[in-house]
This record gives structure tokens, sequence and C-alpha cells, in this order.
């Protein structure tokens, strides 16, 4: 039976995008745009949608897509001359034929990986030559995996910085009941407030204004636990010193055009990121910047962030 099985499905999405769905044995999937890169879908066991995708998304170039994972790449947010979040995000991928050599379980078969290199117009904006490789993963357990490969191919002999985030939006029962693990005692960039330099309280954030946050030099694991879903959702990074955490509430997200008034109260954004030191790379170098997404049932405890753990029930 499991010979029948196709990992990897291509089709047409919303407005004839090219899409992928990656689907994997015990029944999770996830569903991943070549438009933007964009993972729009990721999908449990029990075919539970995971992350918020907003009822008003448009599925248009050059809009960017409300929810899934956005890919914030060579500048996050304003912090630069370029357009909010860069452009990767509104560009068209390419499925990458070829990539290098990954080091990879064998037991991964859901996967894909997409390219995108600039064209001549992006060339005029952003004045560098790159590849950008994204390999999207799900794993035999439905744990969602994303690494990204930077390289600078400039032949020019000129170094480039960026910024870099992977804007993940989760799906939440109710905002005001979801808290966040990980975050106690770190320092952040308040984006209300000039991004002036705060520290974080002792106690698991919880929700009940406006949020919008750059933590530096994040751990590598943070949790967001949802208790009415009974879902604590798992983030680990790698290569991604920084976090975000943003929800816009009532009155920002009625600003927002292609969000539903009401749906900052299943939204939560919490994102791996490089934000405060950009990533320098010199003409041939690479970087990578990896994390790995899993939501496991909670019977999860306060403080307790192995998820290992939790399944073992230990
Ligand atoms: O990551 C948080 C943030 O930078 C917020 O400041 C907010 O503007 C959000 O991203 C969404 O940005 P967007 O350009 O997608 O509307």
């Amino acid at each position: 039976m499991s010979s029948e099985m196709v990992y990897v499905e291509r089709r047409k999405g919303i407005n004839g995008l090219d899409k992928v769905i990656l689907r994997e044995i015990r029944g999770s999937s996830a569903e991943v745009y070549f438009y933007g890169g964009h993972v729009t879908s990721w999908k449990n066991d029990h075919g539970e949608e995971l992350l918020f995708l907003s009822s008003k998304a448009i599925f248009q170039p050059p809009k960017a897509i409300r929810g899934g994972i956005p890919i914030c790449f060579p500048q996050f947010s304003n912090l630069g001359p370029l357009e909010p979040h860069g452009f990767a995000r509104n560009r068209i991928w390419t499925e990458d034929p070829d990539p290098p050599p990954f080091p990879t379980s064998s037991s991964n078969k859901a996967y894909i990986d997409l390219i995108l290199k600039p064209s001549d117009e992006d060339v005029k904006t952003w004045p560098h030559r790159y590849e950008f490789r994204l390999r999207v993963t799900l794993g035999p357990g439905g744990d969602l995996m994303l690494t990204s490969r930077i390289r600078n191919n400039n032949t020019d002999g000129k170094s480039f910085s960026f910024t870099f985030a992977y804007h993940n939006y989760f799906s939440v029962s109710d905002i005001s009941e979801v808290r966040i693990e990980g975050l106690e005692t770190v320092d952040y960039l308040d984006n209300q407030k000039d991004r002036q330099r705060y520290t974080e309280q002792g106690d698991a954030i919880t929700f009940e204004s406006e949020v919008d946050k750059i933590y530096v030099h994040a751990p590598t694991k943070i949790a967001i636990l949802d208790h009415e879903k009974k879902r604590t959702f798992v983030l680990r990074k790698d290569g991604l010193p920084d976090a975000v955490v943003w929800n816009p509430w009532d009155k920002r997200a009625k600003a927002i055009s292609d969000l539903g008034d009401e749906d900052y109260k299943h939204m939560l954004c919490v994102e791996t990121a490089a934000i405060e030191k950009p990533i320098t790379l010199k003409p041939g170098e690479e970087w990578k910047g990896r994390q790995e997404l899993s939501a496991v049932p909670s019977s999860y405890c306060s403080g307790q962030l192995d998820p290992k753990k939790v399944l073992l029930g230990g």
C-alpha cells in the first residue's frame, strides 16, 4: 500500500497558481505555493489545519499571501530601503531541479526544493546576484521543516547583507487563551515603541492587546500552548538567532485590508528570524537558516519544553 502513496503532488492552486501538496503516510499534509515559496497549509494526521490563513487572503501577485508562512528576504519589515519584508514573498519561485547535496533523513519522502534567483528587474532595486534555495519537508510524524540556503553569487567581489524571517502564522483557538513559553527574560525590541529595547518579564507571554516584538538571541526552542485546542506548537530554530511575536489585535486588524476584522482572535505569529544582526555574505559564501515546527497534543506542562517528554508522558 505504501508504494502507491504519492508523497509529492504538483497541482494548480487558487487563481491557477502552481502549488505542491506534500503528504505523509499517517495523513498529515502541507501545501506550498511557488508564488512566494509560501507554505499555505499544514495539517496534522487528523486533517486539522495548523496554520492560519486569512479568509481575505489574496492569491494574486504582487500582493503577498496573508497567512501561512511568508518568507521575509532580503529585508525584515521596514528595516531598510526595500518594500516591507522584502521581495521574496511576492516572486514566483521555481522547482530546483538539481539541489546541491542535502543532509537528510532517508525516511523523509515528502519534500520539495524551490529556488529563487534575481531577475534583471530585481537587480535594479537590490543590486546583488544570489541563489536562494528553500527545502520544505513534511516528516513522517507530521513535523514541518523549512531550510533556506542563500548564496552570494556576485561576480563584482561585493558582499551583501540581509535580514530574514519565517513569518509563521499559527492557527489558535482564541488569542486570549494562548501563551508562549521560552521567551521569558529575553530582551526584545518593541516595534510599537520605536524598537526600543526592553527585557521580557519572567512569566509566560499572554495576550490582551496588540503585540509586535523582536526578541533578540531567543532560545532555540519556543512553545505556543493552546489550552482550548489541547495543542502545543513547538518551534526549533537553527541559524536564526531572533524571534518575532505579532498579533495586530482589533484596531490594527481593521486597517489590514486582507485580514478579516475578527481574524486576529484566531492567529498568532511567532517567527524565527535573523534581524538584529544582519547576515553578511562574501561572494561564494552560503548561509543556512532552518526551522522545525511540530504540533503535539498538550497535556503539556508549563516549563516543560521537550515534546518527547510529552509524547512519552515523562
Ligand atoms: O512580523 C511582524 C510585522 O513586521 C508587523 O510589524 C506587521 O506589520 C506584520 O509583520 C505584517 O506585515 P505585512 O507587511 O505582511 O502586512
